[in-house]
């Protein structure tokens, strides 16, 4: 049987039989009408923070979702739950997930356009314009409300509160003299702060999601680890000009890498840097023009490094091959040798940086934060103790012979733990788990917990920061109506009490310029 073809039957079966498919939101052009004009059209960032996958970090698309319907407090992201409906909000989070077709391109024209100056440094004071200690200052991270102060570390009071770009991570890093800070955000922004007028000097985007800085050894360069793109980008450290991009690439120039951190190994006058994806580690020597060798270096393997320094380029690489990625280091005072944690196995490896090949593997099953360990004198020995972030104890190693002493059992895995050289005793957070509000405190000489602090029971405590003497030790209460509270670092009694905005990291001036013995550098 045939229908007549204009059947008003025929229209109706087949409007009937249709599916009646739900339209699938169209994520981009949400995008574009929603999100575009605070986060950039291209995702990279503007008044808000960018939404690429890699920006996003340790976000869960759940949680995702519930910023886009409730928005965030304490920032300028609105709620969106009464303007658009769940699928549409599910459909944005999946496409924040999702990586550009292209990827984006960010080298040395967009780093050089994004360069801004706010402060001739002609017209910079010549001494510092307040009467506090400038070498006992502590810059503090809060990271609550996107601040940074400028702590008197022997008054304890504020000398000055500016806002931060959009999540700052990783320790700040100062010149040579203490006078400049630089900053580096998870978006890659770096800033520089004159700490003596107390003002930001200048800033440049130097990547799109950035790991942490390094600042040679005379002050010039600053050294950025990126993510995204896979490049390590060397800055002029007083003007922030890009003074070079390195692509990041295995020997054969087949695999890219992302950069995990880069670090300042001062005696050897280089950057050391860790690779997350291709298993090297790279040294870069900071002067110009670059030496003839590095100190006790025995041999290269790579001989295009040799050329390099044959013809004097300004920064060579030289590569040292591993067996697998290293995260994240940690140096011995001498920076002979470089203890590195890698994610994939669990474990943790010494490379000689002399002759530039691993000598031992460590015991560290609990994965460290390896930043955050730090070393002493122990029985007339040299021993690295280290949180970790899978196990409640603290790795306690012997850095002549590489073997583990022991493990210090703690309420909880933590992430920092700090002292000075003049303290008895290192302190160790808790930062995961039910006991995430203690701190216990280290007898350096018995490698034993002797007192256990409860700050604010129920809020998160972590970080210490010593003042220069080692008189006082600063902790943060990790919430957004948190604070720093100092102690009097032989009592343990608390002395004062300064309110912050969720305060991560606090950094004494001294303490890191001095390369102290107990804190991070
Ligand atoms: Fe950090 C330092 C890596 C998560 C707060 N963190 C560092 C450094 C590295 C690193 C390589 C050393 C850089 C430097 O100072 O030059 N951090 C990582 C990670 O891979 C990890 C586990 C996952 C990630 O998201 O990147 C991680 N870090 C965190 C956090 O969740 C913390 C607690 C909160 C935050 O701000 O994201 C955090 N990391 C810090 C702080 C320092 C740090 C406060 C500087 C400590 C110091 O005293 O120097």
């Amino acid at each position: 049987m045939r229908w007549p073809r204009n059947s008003p039957f025929l229209a109706l079966l087949l409007f009937a039989a249709a599916p009646v498919a739900a339209q699938s939101p169209d994520a981009a052009a949400l995008y574009a009408r929603e999100c575009a004009s605070c986060h950039g059209v291209d995702r990279l960032g503007g008044a808000g923070p960018a939404l690429l996958p890699e920006s996003l970090g340790r976000l869960k698309p759940a949680q995702a979702e519930t910023v886009i319907a409730e928005g965030r407090p304490a920032t300028q992201m609105p709620a969106f739950g009464d303007r658009l409906t769940a699928e549409e909000i599910a459909a944005l989070a999946a496409y924040l997930f999702t990586a550009p077709a292209e990827p984006p391109r960010w080298g040395r024209a967009e780093i050089e356009a994004s360069r801004r100056t706010f402060v001739d440094p002609a017209d910079l004071p010549d001494r510092p314009q307040f009467d506090a200690d400038p070498l006992n200052l502590f810059v503090l991270v809060e990271s609550g409300d996107h601040h940074v102060s400028i702590i008197d570390g022997d008054r304890f009071e504020r000398l000055a509160r500016f806002p931060s770009r959009y999540a700052l991570h990783g320790g700040p890093k100062f010149s040579p003299d203490g006078r400049f800070v630089h900053f580096v955000s998870r978006d890659g922004w770096v800033t520089r702060y004159d700490l003596w007028s107390l003002q930001t000097v200048a800033e440049v985007r130097a990547g799109i999601n950035s790991r942490n800085i390094a600042i040679s050894g005379d002050g010039r360069v600053l050294a950025v680890a990126n993510y995204l793109p896979r490049t390590l980008v060397l800055l002029d450290a007083q003007t922030l000009t890009p003074l070079e991009v390195i692509p990041v690439t295995d020997r054969w120039k087949k695999t890219r890498s992302r950069v995990s951190a880069v670090y300042l190994a001062p005696p050897r006058r280089s950057f050391i840097v860790a690779l997350k994806d291709v298993a090297e580690v790279w040294e870069i020597p900071y002067e110009d023009p670059p030496p003839a060798s590095f100190p006790g270096f025995v041999h290269s393997y790579e001989k295009g490094m040799e050329e390099a320094l044959a013809v004097r380029e300004r920064f060579p690489i030289r590569r040292i091959e591993l067996e697998q990625p290293l995260d994240d280091f940690f140096f011995d005072p001498a920076y002979r040798h470089l203890i590195g944690a890698s994610r994939h196995t669990g474990e943790a490896v010494v490379v000689q940086l002399e002759v530039g090949r691993p000598i031992a593997r460590l015991p560290l099953a609990g994965m460290p934060h390896l930043g955050s360990g730090i070393s002493w004198q122990w029985r007339g020995r040299r021993v690295m103790g280290t949180p970790n972030l899978r196990k409640a104890a603290i790795s306690m190693i012997d850095m002549e012979d590489w073997s583990l002493i022991r493990e210090i059992p703690t309420l909880g895995p933590g992430f920092f733990m700090r002292s000075h050289e003049n303290s008895p005793y290192a302190w160790a957070d808790v930062f995961f788990g039910e006991n995430r509000d203690a701190v216990h405190i280290i007898d350096k000489r018995r490698l034993e917990i002797v007192r256990t602090l409860r700050p604010v029971p129920g809020k998160v405590s972590g970080h210490v920061e010593f003042d220069r003497y080692g008189r006082y030790a600063l902790l943060s209460i990790w919430d957004r109506e948190g604070a720093v509270i100092v102690y009097d670092a032989e009592t343990l009694e608390e002395v004062a009490r300064i309110p912050a905005s969720k305060p991560s990291g606090k950094y004494n001036v001294w303490n890191k310029i001095t390369f102290a013995e107990g804190t991070s550098h």
